[in-house]
């Protein structure tokens, strides 16, 4: 039995300063308001405006692929790339992410079809993916978990060898590589998410990328209601723009993404040595052979499930607003609990009892590691 979540604004009292897992990273006030005062200067917020074709122009370069598709959100992009993609049936997805992943599937009538991830990377199982193929299956969406690239070759020629689409969820991967290649260029798409906890934020907002310009030309159509003219509807699109305000965030944003990813390794490294004391937690460490953007401090409680809220109730109780993502799994809420599974989750399982989500980032100073670190080593004590 898990320990039920107090309500964060019942646990602390005003002195205790709340930690938050994903605090939004702004960049500087007067960059943004510049390109405010641009928007009232052209009465220009949305539908495709020059914020946001300069904000698809920066990204794409960063990103290094040919097409940047700006969206409203990464769950819409998610969607856009799905069905621009033509995936019908069923597509197969790791359980252990955002459900996010498998409703973007759901609301375009695909089944969600749910494989296993690895141990140590929690990112989906080359093995577990092709066991879960079936002749209804068009297609693969890897997620990039934390930020560490998918097992993108294995999973590229299981797509190949069975004729599916590979796509990939890359919500946390902004800005990290995988064979020391930017994330964007693999697969047919990628898509990210800019919400406002991301390592880059536009407030809402995310993007599919992608070096295929035949299907960016479908995405930006579906993403403007199917609209190819004034009165010319090709598509039952969707209302998935971004709008010049969001853009506008981005690019003030982009001016500090390098001090954030500094911000953010550094107290990944706190934590690290923080947490190298404590008897039964351990840091998931990202591939140190590849940039990653430090965005996420994800802790593996070895106890298991009821150790892991036992701490997380500690935790909150002290105003350290820690997070369990992705528990209990997709393929356990109410909502796809009643799908059938094609192969056994066990690694998915022991890993969603297990995980613990720190609140990091540049704002997180050392003392503020160690009164999390000390809480953790507390309730464990306490068991
Ligand atoms: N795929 C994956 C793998 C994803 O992780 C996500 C999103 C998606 C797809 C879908 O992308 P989007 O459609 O969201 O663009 C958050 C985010 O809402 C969600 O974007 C994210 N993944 C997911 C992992 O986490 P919650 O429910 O944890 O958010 P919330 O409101 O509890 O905020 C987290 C913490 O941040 C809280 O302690 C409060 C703090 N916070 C939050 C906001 C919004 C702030 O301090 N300021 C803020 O403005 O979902």
């Amino acid at each position: 039995m898990s320990t039920p979540r107090p309500d964060p604004d019942s646990v602390t009292g005003p002195s205790v300063e709340r930690l938050h897992v994903g605090r939004p990273n702004l960049g500087p006030r007067d960059v943004f308001d510049s390109y405010v005062d641009r928007i009232y200067a052209t009465n220009w917020l949305t539908n495709d405006g020059p914020i946001v074709h300069e904000l698809e122009t920066a990204i794409a370069n960063r990103v290094g692929v040919r097409n940047c598709v700006a969206m409203s959100n990464g769950t819409v992009a998610l969607e856009i790339a799905v069905r621009a993609l033509g995936l019908t049936g069923e597509v197969i997805v790791p359980s252990f992410t955002f459900v996010a992943t498998a409703h973007a599937l759901s609301w375009q009538g695909v089944t969600p079809v749910f494989a296993d991830i690895d141990e140590a990377t929690h990112c989906l199982d080359p093995q577990s993916v092709e066991a879960a193929i079936s002749p209804e299956t068009t297609g693969i969406i890897g997620v990039h978990t934390w930020g560490r690239a998918s097992p993108i070759e294995k999973l590229q020629n299981i797509a190949d060898r069975h004729g599916l689409a590979l796509m990939f969820d890359a919500a946390h991967a902004f800005d990290c590589t995988y064979g020391g290649h930017t994330i964007g260029g693999f697969g047919r798409a990628e898509v990210f998410s800019f919400h406002a906890t991301k390592f880059f934020n536009t407030f809402e907002g995310g993007a599919i990328v992608t070096n295929d310009d035949d299907l960016a030309a479908r995405a930006r159509l579906m993403r403007n209601f199917g609209f190819a003219g004034y009165d010319n509807v090709v598509y039952a699109g969707t209302n998935g723009k971004m709008t010049e305000i969001s853009a506008a965030m981005g690019m003030t944003n982009l001016t500090v993404l390098e001090d954030i990813k500094i911000g953010n390794a550094r107290t990944h490294d706190a934590y690290a040595a923080a947490l190298d004391k404590v008897a039964g937690v351990s840091l998931v460490v990202p591939d140190l052979a590849e940039r990653n953007n430090f965005q996420y401090v994800v802790g593996v409680v070895d106890a298991g499930a009821e150790v892991r809220d036992r701490i997380l109730s500690a935790l909150h109780s002290r105003g350290v607003l820690a997070r369990r993502y992705f528990w209990p799994g997709v393929h356990r809420m109410p909502v796809y609990a009643s799908s059938a599974l094609r192969v056994p989750l066990p690694v998915t399982e022991h890993i969603a009892d297990r995980v613990l989500v720190l609140p990091g980032g540049p704002s997180i100073a050392a003392r503020e590691v160690d009164r999390v670190t000390n809480a953790i080593e507390e309730a464990i004590n306490a068991v």
